[in-house]
């Protein structure tokens, strides 16, 4: 099976994950693991763990994955 999904369905992804706790717009760690979990498990079974990937995708380190944060996540996955 293919995690490969189209822009559209990664935006709708983002904003239902981002919008269970904080601020709606971004993702907290919590909220990035609940969605990788579930919709992206092949992403963990990698190298990287979650606290890597975080850190990885939060570029700015506020602690929180923004949209456009979110966008290497979805190169990653469209590879
Ligand atoms: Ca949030
Ligand atoms: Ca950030």
């Amino acid at each position: 099976m293919s995690v490969k999904k189209s822009p559209e369905e990664l935006k709708k992804i983002f904003e239902k994950y981002a919008a269970k706790e904080g601020d709606p717009d971004q993702l907290s760690k919590g909220e990035l693991k609940q969605l990788i979990q579930t919709e992206f498990p092949t992403l963990l079974k990698g190298a990287s763990t979650l606290d890597v990937l975080f850190q990885e995708l939060d570029k700015n380190g506020d602690g929180e994955v923004s949209f456009e944060e979110f966008q290497v996540l979805v190169k990653k996955i469209s590879q």
